[in-house]
């Protein structure tokens, strides 16, 4: 009788688990917007005080429910030594979210060197793919208007999923929902590609 209660509760409560990567430059705002979306969509949740991150040296996973189903966060650290960590994940993966500092006008082109490198790896051929044009609240930022073409250049690299690029601001929260929204759906789209992990916790 227990088992069958166990089970049965199990089937009420279980979701279906998808892993995101959050990859980017370093300083570019990875943290930063993981905490942003963990406070948007978990109750009661009440972000870190953005001052008090640091750096990121390994890994920091953050998780949200929604529409039924479990967001696993993987929130890489960008230093240069730390890149070739990333590619450990790739299989695991339903969806990357790539985070620019719309800000940092010098090293864009060393953030779209970085990008084309990840994005052509055969792990994540057809995964959906975020690109955040990261601080849109600093006055002199690039738009992400700005930075669309710059990105749209590595078209044939990024071939055939769902992709979007978007303004965002990690600091204020402006655009953080819009973006986890679509990414949801995305994911459940590409479902029949990378099926979820089941989640019974
Ligand atoms: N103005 C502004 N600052 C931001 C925003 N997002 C992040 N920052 C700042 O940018 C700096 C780096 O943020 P992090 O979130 O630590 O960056 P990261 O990409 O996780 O960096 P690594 O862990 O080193 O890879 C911090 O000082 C943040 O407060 C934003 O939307 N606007
Ligand atoms: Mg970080």
């Amino acid at each position: 009788m227990y088992t069958l209660l166990n089970g049965f509760y199990k089937y009420l409560t279980q979701k279906d688990e998808y892993c995101i990567l959050i990859l980017g430059l370093d300083n570019a705002g990875k943290t930063t917007y993981l905490e942003a979306a963990k406070t948007k969509f978990t109750k009661n949740y009440r972000g870190m005080n953005p001052n008090k991150i640091t750096t990121t040296v390994g890994l920091n996973i953050g998780q949200i429910d929604i529409q039924g189903v479990r967001l696993s966060f993987w929130d890489l650290g960008g230093q240069q030594e730390l890149q070739s960590l990333w590619d450990k994940y790739y299989s695991e993966s339903h969806a990357i979210i790539y985070v620019i500092d719309s800000n940092d006008r010098e090293r864009m082109p060393e953030s779209k060197e970085v990008f084309d490198k990840m994005i052509c790896n055969d792990y994540l051929s057809g995964v959906p793919l975020l690109v955040l044009a990261n601080k849109q609240d600093l006055p002199d930022c690039m738009s992400a208007r700005e930075i669309k073409p710059v990105f749209q250049e590595a078209g044939h690299l990024i071939g055939r999923r769902d992709c979007l690029i978007m303004p965002v601001s990690a600091l204020t929260g402006e655009g953080v929902d819009e973006g986890i929204k679509w990414l949801v759906e995305s994911i459940k789209r590409n479902g029949f590609v990378r099926p979820p992990k089941c989640d019974d916790t």
